[in-house]
């Protein structure tokens, strides 16, 4: 039989984070696709629309006017999933039916007042104005909430509802399963090896160098070993901040770097506004806040395309059923990545 080779034999790898395995299999990297294609995204937005409610001076749906914003802009959504004042639900001890209280608010973020700029079409002295502003909102929301979560859908097949540059802040009273695994796995990491474990983590891909897709020396951006989505990347921070709220201006700085380099290379692989949705993953907050040395703060970019601008990835299936399971290898996706200019956005060559 022939020696194991990762870019062609079929293997799972696990997940550290979640304690989740995945199933690799790049030896179907060669086969025809025949399913779905979706419609190609417009690019082409007018940067004012009187009838987005995103818009600075319109009306939104629960009549509130938003003020001409020229920089971010924050309200609480009007239709949040979680709101602060509700009766808690009754006790009930079966096992097969238990409920749990759940309190919390809901926000939307406004990156820029013009409704045809993304992330990477911004300046970095924009995306700083968006980092200091999700900082200033976590910092209000933590005081408050165990969990503060920054999350931002782009694009309508990631579930983007509104075509203007934004994202949510949701605050709950209650630790969420994905943070709550997080939380666990780290701490077992750390009783057991003494470092948190994204610090590890960290210096061996610096070592390994073949799933970095940028750096610089306060953050790390790889496609993780264990990644799931075909072009996943982890934004990985390199200065022992546990919080987004723990960084420093030089750090902030060199974040809006990152996020404008690895945005423009999203858009540059398939030249299109590329799809995603990432989030802030830090220790926990409010009464979970003195137990957090075996957090590392980092972002995660789960984007849906596999092979064009139209052809995505389905959590379906097998994935659905069983486990993830991806074709393209981590190795192979950072080397495209990596390859590909972060400088300057496709569209300036149009
Ligand atoms: P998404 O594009 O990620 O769905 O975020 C847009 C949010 O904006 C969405 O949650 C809110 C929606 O509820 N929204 C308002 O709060 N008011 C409006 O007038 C329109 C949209």
């Amino acid at each position: 039989m022939a020696t194991f080779d990762s870019t062609k034999h079929q293997h799972t790898r696990f997940n550290p984070l979640t304690g989740q395995w995945i199933l690799v299999s790049p030896h179907r990297m060669q086969r025809p696709w025949s399913g779905q294609e979706e419609q190609p995204q417009r690019i082409d937005l007018p940067d004012f629309d009187p009838n987005n409610p995103l818009c600075p001076g319109v009306i939104r749906a629960n009549g509130v006017k938003n003020p001409i914003y020229t920089s971010t802009f924050v309200f609480t959504n009007d239709f949040p999933a979680l709101l602060e004042d509700v009766p808690l639900p009754p006790k009930d001890d079966d096992p097969l039916f238990k409920t749990g209280g759940a309190r919390g608010t809901c926000k939307v973020m406004c990156f820029h007042p013009k409704s045809n700029k993304t992330l990477p079409l911004m300046t970095p002295k924009e995306i700083r104005s968006v980092i200091d502003a999700w900082i200033k909102e976590y910092n209000l929301l933590s005081s408050k909430y165990p969990w503060v979560q920054i999350f931002e859908n782009k694009g309508a097949s990631m579930g983007c509802s509104n075509p203007h540059p934004h994202c949510q802040i949701w605050a709950c009273s209650f630790l969420p399963n994905e943070p709550y695994l997080k939380d666990e796995n780290l701490r077992r990491y750390f009783q057991t090896h003494g470092a948190p474990l994204l610090e590890d983590y960290v210096e061996k891909e610096i070592i390994r160098k073949e799933r970095i897709v940028l750096e610089n020396p306060d953050w790390l951006v790889v496609v993780p070993f264990w990644a799931s989505w075909p072009f996943e990347t982890m934004v990985v921070s390199r200065n022992g901040n546990r919080r987004i709220s723990d960084l420093n201006q030089q750090q902030i700085n060199n974040l809006a770097i990152v996020i404008k380099e690895l945005t423009t290379k999203y858009d540059n692989l398939f030249k299109c506004s590329f799809p995603y949705s990432m989030g802030w993953h830090g220790a926990p907050t409010g009464d979970f806040s003195n137990s957090d040395s075996h957090w590392t703060l980092h972002a995660v970019y789960y984007p849906p395309l596999l092979r064009s601008a139209t052809v995505r990835k389905f959590m379906v299936g097998f994935e659905l059923l069983c486990q993830a399971q991806r074709d393209l290898t981590p190795e192979h996706a950072a080397a495209k990545l990596r390859q590909l200019c972060g400088k300057k956005h496709y569209t300036e060559h149009i």
